[in-house]
């Protein structure tokens, strides 16, 4: 039997379930040398800002238990560059791109949208309002309904119908599902679920906060279980909202496990790390085990989990 492995967030098509996470892989060049970047879904670039940024001062990563802390600051070339040469080189590749997009304050990111609307080659926009590694707290525009829905209102009127809007959401919140609520009725076609956790290590010899910006965010397979709640949630509450589902996906079977949850496609971030061709051989496994599974489209898998146990004879009809 043979399976259709593609899949959809809101408009946009995508041969393959698998992503890169944002900001794990950059524009992918150090990737490429791995594996083909069109082989994937699509590759999701590293938060773009307007300007050139530093980023936050060293050190700037901790290894934890099963995870990883990261204090980027959202490091990067400012959107100029990003479009002079991140999009073209990815285009050549023959990749499919999500381009990631933050700001200070919601007329930065109608500013990114504006500059990116007509740049041939982008699959969608993921709007990251949730980067944790800000000056504070109030900067994390998806801790709070009100400025997350102003922030995804800014971007929709910019875009008019032109890209797909993938929100990206914070775990740190009390109510997920009121924060997806907000920004769908906004005009997100999809949401990303999760970024990273807000965590702190202290360093026992020095007895200081380890990272230069003293918290960062928590990745890595620590994490997993709370993205899958996140995702069985929203799903459970927006059915017909497509999900990227993300955190602490090492294997095939990790990914299915956020299929079944809700999740239309997968991003692997920190596993990549300690494996490049981490997302291409997950691909693979998630292949067999979804065909393993009697499943005929990827598609039919995507919320399974929700189903009630007598529908398991239902699968083959599908
Ligand atoms: O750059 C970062 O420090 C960063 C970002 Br933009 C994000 O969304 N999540 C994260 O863990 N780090």
């Amino acid at each position: 039997m043979t399976l259709d492995f593609s899949t959809t967030l809101g408009p946009a098509w995508f041969p393959a379930p698998i992503f890169t996470a944002s900001g794990c892989a950059s524009s992918g060049k150090e990737l490429a040398q791995f594996f083909p970047l069109k082989s994937i879904g699509a590759i999701v670039t590293k938060s773009i800002m307007v300007k050139a940024r530093p980023g936050r001062p060293t050190p700037r990563m901790a290894e934890t238990p099963s995870g990883m802390l990261n204090s980027i600051g959202l490091q990067g070339p400012g959107i100029d560059s990003f479009i002079a040469n991140d999009i073209p080189w990815l285009v050549e590749q023959g990749a499919r791109i999500i381009v990631s997009i933050a700001g200070e304050t919601v007329d930065e990111y109608a500013t990114l949208a504006r500059r990116l609307r007509s740049v041939p080659g982008i699959s969608a926009l993921e709007v990251n309002i949730s980067c944790p590694n800000v000056e504070n707290r109030g900067m994390v525009f998806a801790c709070d309904p009100v400025s997350s829905r102003a922030v995804i209102d800014g971007v929709r009127r910019t875009l008019g119908g032109d890209l797909p809007i993938i929100a990206k959401l914070s775990p740190d919140v009390t109510d997920i599902v009121s924060i997806a609520r907000e920004v769908v009725d906004a005009g997100a076609d999809g949401v990303a679920l999760i970024n990273t956790l807000l965590g702190m290590v202290i360093n026992t010899e020095t007895m200081r906060p380890h990272l230069g910006g003293k918290t960062g965010g928590l990745s890595g397979p620590a994490i997993r279980p709370v993205a899958v709640r996140a995702i069985y949630q929203v799903h459970q509450a927006l059915p017909k909202i497509p999900i990227l589902g993300m955190g602490g996906v090492r294997n095939g079977r990790d990914a299915f496990e956020m299929i079944l949850a809700g999740a239309s496609g997968v991003s692997v971030g920190t596993a990549t790390f300690g494996n490049p061709k981490a997302a291409i051989e997950i691909q693979s496994e998630l292949k067999a085990l979804v065909s393993a599974k009697g499943f005929t489209s990827l598609k039919s898998a995507v919320g399974f989990a929700h189903r009630e146990i007598d529908s398991e004879s239902a699968k083959e009809s599908m």
